[in-house]
């Protein structure tokens, strides 16, 4: 045993090789991603804000330069090479979404702007369509906006109601109280499968089990989970997911609707205009095959693009390391917190991903990440736009810090570095 050896190599050697969890090279994978070799403030970033958006790999960034540079054309239009070529990658971009998330088809990924756009059109085309008068609707009370807003709109114009699943003081959902909330007018039960205030992961697949039982439909608001590991709709049998490609290394403007077929096939279209029609005419109009009668007009080409290129390079890692490598991030940062004075954390479920929320006794969660700013240490502070947790844990809102794989265990002991400092300053 040589003296570098980790309690994981330790407890791993007795594997064959291919078993073995090899030790995360998070040097060579920080080189992939030019943006974090630089100043804030005269000193070197530390980027702790990956729940808000991810950094793009070289990788990326160079397919999108390809794009522009060689291949710009228009889709499906068939009309020259080059819109061949757009079309095929475009297409391409679809089946890696496709295996990214074990859909039975690719005509099951839809392209949307992001996660908000992605549950919009679930709400307004499948809920309107299904929703009627007393019809039930539930959602945890540790929801972003984006998966509450568009089903208080839907109950609104519809006449159901929506039912808030409890979440306690530690930032975990209370399936009990869920089942309990379950019954034959429940319609749609749309969770969070981690929360980007808290860090909690939801268990998607009993959720799921459990709304099947009563008839009702599970749409998942994938957007903090895919970042952390494959996601397999088909083991977790939902019948929706929705993700945004920024938040997992892609560019923004990009999301993903995943439907079941039969669900997909039912559904009124979303927006009307190209694309998304077979034939249009004065007398009537019909409507085009899956996925396109989703994806009115022109889309974001490079987007789709950027987001297969950004699946390609999480495929070149190992999964599992880099998943071992954030546990043991957020496992030191739960750890200096513990030994730091006047911090509170907000969210401590006993499944939770690397985010970690936090109070600063006596200081204004925005004072910290402004001060924390000035010695180059990026996070995020406020609601993150999910006030209902937070009303109901009756503060303003939290400073968060978000640790993804290019994170070092360096960068969380300057995350509390600063911390001390912001303290001398307060
Ligand atoms: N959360 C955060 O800092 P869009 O904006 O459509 O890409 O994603 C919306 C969204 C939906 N659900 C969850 C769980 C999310 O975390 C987000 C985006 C960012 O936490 C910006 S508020």
């Amino acid at each position: 045993m040589k003296a570098s050896d980790t309690s994981e190599d330790i407890a791993t050697s007795h594997l064959p090789e291919e078993n073995q969890i090899k030790p995360f090279d998070v040097a060579a994978v920080r080189a992939d991603f030019p943006i974090l070799h630089q100043k804030i403030n005269g000193k070197s970033l530390v980027y702790l804000d990956n729940a808000a958006t991810t950094q793009k790999p070289q990788s990326v960034l160079d397919v999108l330069h390809h794009y522009y540079s060689l291949d710009n054309a228009n889709v499906h239009r068939g009309a020259h090479q080059l819109s061949d070529r757009a079309t095929e990658s475009f297409e391409n971009a679809r089946r890696k979404v496709q295996r990214f998330l074990n859909a039975a088809k690719p005509q099951e990924i839809i392209w949307s702007k992001g996660t908000t756009e992605s549950i919009n059109m679930v709400a307004h085309c499948y809920g309107k369509s299904v929703l009627t008068a007393g019809d039930e609707v539930i959602v945890s009370a540790m929801e972003h906006h984006s998966n509450i807003v568009p089903w208080q709109m839907v109950c609104e114009q519809t006449g159901a109601h929506l039912k808030v699943i409890p979440v306690n003081a530690d930032g975990e959902l209370q399936f009990d109280e869920y089942v309990s909330l379950l019954n034959e007018r429940t319609k749609i039960v749309s969770v969070v499968h981690v929360s980007n205030a808290l860090g909690s992961v939801n268990p998607i697949k009993a959720i799921a089990e459990k709304a099947h039982e009563v008839g009702a439909k599970v749409v998942v608001d994938g957007a903090q989970a895919v970042a952390h590991w494959n996601v397999d709709v088909q083991d977790l049998d939902c019948d929706f997911y929705a993700f945004s490609g920024h938040k997992l290394f892609a560019p923004t403007g990009i999301g993903v609707l995943y439907g079941k077929q039969e669900l997909l096939e039912a559904m009124p279209p979303y927006q009307g205009g190209g694309e998304m029609i077979e034939k249009v005419s004065f007398a009537g109009t019909t409507y085009n095959e899956l996925p396109y009668k989703f994806e009115a007009g022109t889309p974001h080409i490079a987007g789709a693009i950027g987001l297969g290129a950004a699946i390609d390079y999480l495929d070149s890692l190992d999964r599992q390391a880099m998943a071992s490598h954030e546990a043991d991030l957020l496992s030191r940062a739960q750890a200096l917190a513990a030994s730091c004075d006047g911090i509170e954390l907000v969210g401590v479920a006993k499944d939770k991903v690397s985010v970690m929320s936090f109070l600063l006794e006596g200081a204004h969660p925005q004072d910290v990440g402004m001060l924390l700013d000035q010695q180059g240490i990026a996070v995020r502070t406020g609601h993150h736009c999910a006030m209902p947790i937070m009303e109901q844990y009756k503060i303003p809102g939290t400073v968060r810090a978000s640790f993804t794989f290019y994170n070092t265990l360096e960068e969380v002991e300057a995350l509390f570095t600063g911390i001390e400092k912001v303290k001398t300053f307060l």
